[in-house]
């Protein structure tokens, strides 16, 4: 039997771009609340929440300094647990991101820890230097070098991401501890589980020089290690059990071996994790050099994951990534209609969707003309290291443009108002000038809308238990085309999907399920972008 976390679509926000409703220019939890019944409508089941807890921001909450209260830009402890209650009133479940690599370094844990005699000393990971330089040659995931010296105590501290990301140290039994009362604080208060940050990473299994690379040189040492198995274990037999909640792991450079080690059938760690191989199908080497997206590439990885994992977290957009249907799709000529078809690859996938907020309206990649305009921290540490390396202030703005985070992270389209009625303030943000043409009320009101599709296409899925437990069978992954089998119980569906500007013809039998084109029959010709789903019952 299906679990409530395979069966339900989960909705990620992220708060500071959802909705502001005090007027600073941040989205609030107010704000979420707010749109829960557009949610509920929409056919969500599970909402996760990027990091709403008290944070100096170096990160956008990602560097958190109290595991127990809300950023006061984002509402307060009251406003959570009425977002909880209200959420569960529409029978909406909400997951919480646990970013437990790192902690800020303003959390109360780390400014003791800066004292060499402090019990806290051993929560983060302090060395003395060498020849005069850091204890290792590692740099972090923000290009940078990864240990900061700290003059008072003459020693340097390990961060992966920025130096105001200290790593917690995971061999100090004190530091699980305090990690599982954290996880307990919350799902005390009724919520249904976490998504859990770069979680492969926690467990350093050694200190010593990495292999030289380009980019993370030393990730050899903490990527997917046994010591983070037996501490996702610990969580798993401690604390998750005695729940009715999943977890979803972030896992940074994993195979699906890896996969299969961190949440295979027979092991007792995450319920699932978002690998990342189909995102990097469009680049070379690492994310800043891009290079033309190719449908058969992608396709391919895809077919792999889903057929070596028995159930993926799937998604094809977060708030690290650029949106979707600028990179796989059109967000010209045929914006709608190819936003409609990665909704149908999306879903009929095997496993659980997750949708990032704006994609079920085909939001598209930031319109900024200039640095100054980027908040994201990993951009601006990018754009620095390639200018040291001398490369034109062109060719580095480029690569931010079509690579960096703050694509997915301009403020929500609601309307075609001033800030797209998602501040009444100065968005934190810019707004994304497609606004204008790009946003919820609009397509609320037109039958034909991205926004509707999705709500069909989760329907679907919903009613579908070919969908929700069939198999997966690839046909063919190729330049213009990914097309694929579900099948369950003498019931087949074939899912055709065109990433081709021009009609292609495509042999397909059944009856039309759902397609982004609104045909009833299917003759064998599928127009620019089309996604449809045939359906057959299979003679026994
Ligand atoms: O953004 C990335 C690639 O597109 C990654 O390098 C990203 O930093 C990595 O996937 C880890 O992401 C998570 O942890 C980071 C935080 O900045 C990200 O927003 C979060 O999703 C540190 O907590």
């Amino acid at each position: 039997m299906s679990k409530v976390w395979q069966e339900r679509v989960v909705y990620q926000i992220y708060p500071r771009s959802f909705q502001d409703t005090d007027g600073d220019g941040i989205g609030d939890i107010p704000g979420i609340i707010l749109h829960l019944g557009d949610l509920k409508n929409l056919g969500v089941g599970i909402l996760w929440l990027s990091p709403v807890y008290a944070s100096p921001n170096d990160d956008n909450g990602y560097d958190i300094s109290d595991y127990r209260s809300i950023q006061p830009e984002f509402g307060t402890m009251a406003d959570m647990d009425r977002l909880i209650a209200e959420a569960r009133r529409l029978d909406i479940l909400l997951v919480m991101d646990l970013v437990i690599n790192h902690t800020s370094d303003e959390h109360e844990w780390f400014r003791k820890s800066r004292d060499p005699h402090s019990s806290y000393r051993d929560y983060y990971i302090w060395r003395a230097g060498v020849d005069d330089g850091p204890p290792n040659n590692w740099t972090s995931f923000f290009t940078e070098k990864c240990w900061e010296f700290d003059p008072r105590s003459g020693e340097y501290y390990l961060h992966l991401f920025s130096k105001k990301q200290p790593d917690l140290n995971y061999r100090n039994p004190a530091v699980l501890n305090e990690i599982e009362e954290i996880m307990r604080f919350w799902l005390d208060k009724g919520i249904y589980g976490f998504r859990c940050d770069v979680i492969n990473v926690i467990y350093k299994a050694s200190l010593e020089d990495g292999e030289r690379k380009f980019m993370l040189t030393g990730s050899e040492h903490y990527i997917s290690r046994s010591g983070t198995h037996e501490i996702l274990r610990r969580l798993r037999s401690d604390v998750l059990d005695h729940y009715d909640c999943f977890a979803v792991g972030e896992t940074v450079f994993v195979t699906p071996k890896m996969a299969r080690d961190l949440c295979g059938p027979d092991r007792r760690e995450l319920d699932m994790v978002f690998s990342f191989e189909h995102m990097d199908t469009d680049q070379y080497f690492v994310k800043w050099f891009r290079r033309r997206f190719h449908a058969g590439r992608f396709g391919k990885v895809i077919t792999r994951w889903q057929t070596e994992l028995d159930w993926n977290a799937n998604y094809l957009e977060n708030h690290d990534q650029t949106r979707s249907v600028s990179r796989f799709g059109s967000d010209t000529a045929f914006w709608k209609e190819s936003a409609k078809m990665l909704a149908v690859l999306l879903l009929s996938l095997r496993g659980t969707p997750f949708i990032y907020q704006g994609q079920e309206i085909g939001m598209t990649n930031f319109d900024f003309k200039t640095m100054d305009q980027i908040r994201d921290i990993e951009s601006h540490y990018v754009y620095r290291l390639f200018r040291r390396l001398h490369m034109p202030k062109r060719i580095c703005w480029r690569m931010i443009r079509l690579a960096g985070r703050d694509n997915a992270r301009t403020p929500m389209q609601w309307n075609a108002s001033e800030n797209a009625g998602f501040s009444t303030g100065t968005p934190w943000l810019r707004v994304n000038g497609a606004a204008q043409n790009i946003n919820f009320e609009s397509q609320n009101m037109d039958p034909d809308s991205i926004l509707h599709f999705y709500r069909q296409m989760i329907a679907l899925r919903a009613q579908s238990p070919v969908l929700l437990n069939g198999s997966f069978r690839s046909i063919r992954n190729s330049r213009r085309l990914i097309a694929f089998e579900r099948e369950w119980c003498g019931e087949k569906l074939t899912v055709l999907l065109s990433f081709s500007v021009t009609s292609q013809r495509v042999a397909g039998a059944g009856s039309v399920l759902i397609s982004t084109a609104g045909r009833t029959e299917y003759s064998g010709v599928l127009a620019p972008y089309e996604g449809i789903i045939l359906r057959t019952e299979m003679k026994t």
